[in-house]
């Protein structure tokens, strides 16, 4: 067993505490991990505002980043001192991972998201005599040592530092949802026009990737001017301000009447969701990657209107195979192209209920927990 300082949530809606907890030893799929860093990802608020269930008390944190400690004994991805990122889990044998469609695995729900514990139900952390909820997207990465799966962990290069490693965290999970989103699923063609509605870490992300294609016109959408000023750094070509500016207006000028051919819609609100797809043209395709931060949100949309060819996908996680995707971004980051250190921002593990303030209220894109 390992001890740790841990963020730990009491019950639904509580803040953060810092408390000491221990860790199961790992069993043979399992790897201990030094964390270095760990993004905070909207994902992890809804949790703890209780739009998805958890298990409370519990651990969350996903986008974790570190160096592994000791592995279990079926381990072969990765050894003792070896720098990793860690992403979602998934079971490695349905048809969906099979097919190289981890996010879509037929377990992801009970094995990232709403159980708290290992597959077979036993619980992998410990206060005391207390069984808390662990196992968060394989992870539950804030705190100081984390107990992962093998199928969370990606290798990367013996050279990032733990410098770069803080940078690096979100890759996991909120950058590779926004890029995974263009590259994996919408694959704008040269030329096209997208729209990327909410500017957070995930849809700068999808600006960014979106930028890489040839004569695009990449228009991104915020409330917050200053989102809209990074926007740019991530390659937007136009931006509107949706506090000041008529969304659906402007599009229809940066259009010129025909529509988008690809929007993206990263807020988790429904009304924006809607002018998203009534922003579309003919054929074309509205990603929606934004959850929702209430349960149960529900948009209408007029059924002539989706006639002209329009598609409406759900996204998670970018489609990504991890393993796959994140070494790709590690070198994006590592050449410069990447702008991701300009949006990060660093917090001490007992300042984290600071950092999801900042986040909430648009003080700070994406927080990262260094510890
Ligand atoms: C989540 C979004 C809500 C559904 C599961 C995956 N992505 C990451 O935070
Ligand atoms: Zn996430
Ligand atoms: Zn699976």
């Amino acid at each position: 067993m390992t001890e740790t300082r841990a963020a730990v949530i009491e019950s639904t809606g509580a803040p953060f505490t810092i408390d000491t907890i221990t860790l199961d030893e790992p069993r043979a799929d399992e790897v201990v991990v030094r964390i270095v860093a760990a993004g905070l990802c909207h994902t992890d608020l809804v949790v703890q505002g209780g739009a998805i269930p958890f298990k409370f008390p519990g651990v969350l944190g996903h986008e974790g980043a570190g160096v592994v400690e000791r592995v279990g004994a079926g381990v072969t991805k990765v050894k003792p001192g070896d720098k990793v990122l860690l992403s979602f889990t998934s079971c490695g044998r349905c048809v969906k991972c099979r097919a190289g469609h981890p996010a879509y695995c037929l377990e992801f729900v009970p094995r990232n998201l709403i159980c708290g514990t290992r597959p077979d139900g036993s619980a992998p952390l410990h206060r005391g005599d207390e069984e808390i909820g662990g196992s968060f997207f394989g992870q539950s990465s804030f705190a100081e040592v984390a107990l992962v799966t093998e199928r969370s962990i990606v290798k990367v290069a013996d050279d990032l530092s733990d410098d770069d490693l803080a940078i690096i965290a979100p890759l996991g999970c909120g950058v590779q949802t926004g890029i995974g989103a263009i590259w994996n699923i919408l694959k704008p063609v040269p030329g096209s026009t997208l729209a990327v509605f909410g500017n957070g870490a995930v849809g700068l992300s999808a600006i960014y990737a979106a930028s890489q294609t040839p004569d695009a016109t990449i228009v991104a959408i915020d409330l917050v001017a200053e989102r809209l000023e990074t926007a740019k750094e991530f390659g937007a070509t136009h931006t509107i301000d949706a506090s000041t500016q008529d969304v659906a207006e402007e599009l229809g000028k940066l259009t010129k009447g025909l529509g988008l051919d690809y929007a993206v819609e990263t807020t988790g609100v429904p009304a924006v969701l809607k002018t998203a797809v009534l922003a579309l043209g003919v054929d074309g395709t509205c990603g929606v990657i934004g959850a929702p931060s209430v349960a149960g949100a529900e948009v209408s949309l007029g059924v002539q209107d989706m006639l002209v060819g329009k598609k409406v996908i759900g996204i998670t996680e970018g489609d990504s195979e991890p393993e796959t995707l994140l070494p790709v971004l590690v070198d994006l980051y590592r050449s410069g192209s990447f702008p991701l250190r300009s949006i990060v921002a660093h917090y001490k593990l007992d300042e984290i209920n600071a950092a999801t303030d900042d986040m909430h209220h648009g003080k700070t894109i994406k927080p990262v927990i260094r510890l």
